[in-house]
């Protein structure tokens, strides 16, 4: 079930039978419940919640957890697959999954003890219960360091205080990881706590006006002296150190998922080329034409490469940050442009809601912004390179 125009290169046999099959049940999944609503959902302004406990039964949430915490324990790259066929429907989907996932339940288990593993982690797996995830502020997005959100332990709570912005799925969140400084008498640091929907003193408000990721929820989060008992803090975080290996997993997913988008472009570009007469012949016909699905396809050849050799890097156990910043940059990049290409190509008919590259061309504008703008990941990689900060 390979797609011809976009598996130049033949990358599905690289695959293993495993990998295929996950990828081909989401795929089916996306073209027969996703596709048919997501226009009018995104044109509305609304998330298609009704989908996720479907998609929590199909186990795409936390995908590469481990099984005994009812996640679905697959490899690397069967995930990285999963967000490719997620953002191929829309980037608001995979936005979803990917703050379910990475965001929400691999801070439980990378830094939460065996006890909060268990409560949250199978809910979550089944999308019985939503996260979120917050770390960016108002005065503090590139530089998450400098947030003013703190923790301060009173006898057996702590008492939370500060706002959140741009926060995905917000408003629809059972819990969220909050990131804060903390102060507990000892040292300065920054910890991540659970806090829950209902608590009082904590709000979540959505952020209305988007024209971009608009089949997704993204929403304000306040904190007014919200009482936490001391167990709502993720035991072995600490330092920023900890939200940021948060972000390795989310940019790793984006950096496959962004794929998806531009092989969903793309291949509307291409039929819409193969059909549409100007001039006395198909506009594929048009050297102009043949020029833009040449770059189009190379684009998406080159990120799947670095996509699949990333995964195979992670599932080794050897993938560093900076090369996850690469391939967050690079994708990104490359799906936006290929987005904008085909919307070109498609004259008029490109911006109408009936095709989908203007919807993901507005969604990935938000893509390249989250997660580390594309300046904040050519700057990590010039550091990387340099050994000097240009921050
Ligand atoms: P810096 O001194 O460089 O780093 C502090 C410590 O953290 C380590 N580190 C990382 N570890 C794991 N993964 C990474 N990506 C890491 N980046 C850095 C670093 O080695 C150091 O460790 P140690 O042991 O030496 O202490 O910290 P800095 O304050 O200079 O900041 C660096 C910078 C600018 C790169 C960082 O702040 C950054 O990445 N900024 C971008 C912020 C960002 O990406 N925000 C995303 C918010 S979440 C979101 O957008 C969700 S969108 C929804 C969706 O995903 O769909
Ligand atoms: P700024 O940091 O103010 O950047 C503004 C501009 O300055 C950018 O072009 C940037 O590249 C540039 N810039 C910044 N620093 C430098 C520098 N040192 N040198 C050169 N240029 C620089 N955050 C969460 O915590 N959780 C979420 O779930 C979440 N979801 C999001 C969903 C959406 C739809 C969006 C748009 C954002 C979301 N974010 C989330 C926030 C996102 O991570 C931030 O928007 C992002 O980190 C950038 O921060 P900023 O918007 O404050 O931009």
């Amino acid at each position: 079930m390979a797609y011809a125009g976009t598996d130049f290169f033949d990358l599905d046999a690289s695959l293993t039978p495993e990998q295929r099959q996950v990828r081909d049940t989401v795929r089916a999944f996306v073209d027969e419940r996703v596709l048919p609503i997501i226009e009018e959902a995104w044109l509305e302004g609304r998330f298609p919640g009704e989908l996720t406990p479907l998609l929590g039964e199909l186990g795409v949430f936390g995908a590469n957890l481990p099984e005994e915490y009812g996640c679905a324990g697959l490899d690397n790259i069967a995930y990285g697959l999963i967000m490719q066929e997620l953002e191929r429907g829309d980037s608001g989907l995979r936005s979803f999954a990917s703050v379910q996932g990475s965001l929400v339940m691999y801070p439980i288990y990378a830094f939460g003890s065996e006890e909060q593993r268990r409560t949250w982690l199978p809910a979550l797996a089944t999308a019985q219960k939503t996260g979120c995830f917050g770390l960016t502020e108002p005065d503090y997005g590139s530089n998450p360091g400098g947030m003013l959100t703190r923790a301060r332990k009173r006898g057996d709570r702590w008492i939370l205080n500060g706002s959140k912005m741009w926060i995905t799925n917000g408003s629809r969140a059972d819990v969220a990881v909050v990131w804060a400084k903390t102060d507990d008498g000892d040292e300065e640091s920054i910890r991540g706590f659970l806090v829950e929907r209902g608590t009082p003193g904590f709000s979540a408000r959505d952020q209305k006006g988007k024209h971009s990721l608009r089949a997704s929820d993204t929403s304000e989060l306040a904190f007014v002296d919200v009482e936490l008992p001391l167990d709502a803090m993720l035991p072995e975080s600490g330092a920023l150190k900890s939200p940021l290996m948060c972000l390795t997993q989310a940019r790793y997913g984006i950096a496959w998922g962004t794929i998806g988008a531009a092989m969903a472009c793309f291949e509307q570009a291409l039929d819409y080329s193969k059909t549409r007469v100007m001039f006395g012949g198909p506009i594929g016909g048009k050297q102009i034409q043949q020029e833009r699905l040449a770059e189009m396809l190379t684009e998406i050849t080159k990120a799947q490469l670095i996509a699949y050799q990333l995964g195979r890097l992670k599932d080794a156990g050897m993938m560093k940050p900076a090369q996850v910043s690469l391939a967050k940059r690079n994708n990104v990049d490359a799906a936006c442009n290929v987005a904008r290409m085909a919307r070109r190509m498609m004259g008029g008919n490109g911006i109408l809601a009936e095709y989908v590259p203007m919807r993901h061309m507005a969604n990935l504008e938000s893509v390249y912004t989250y997660e580390g703008t594309h300046d904040i990941h050519a700057l990590i990689l010039g550091q990387a390179l340099t050994g000097i900060s240009a921050f």
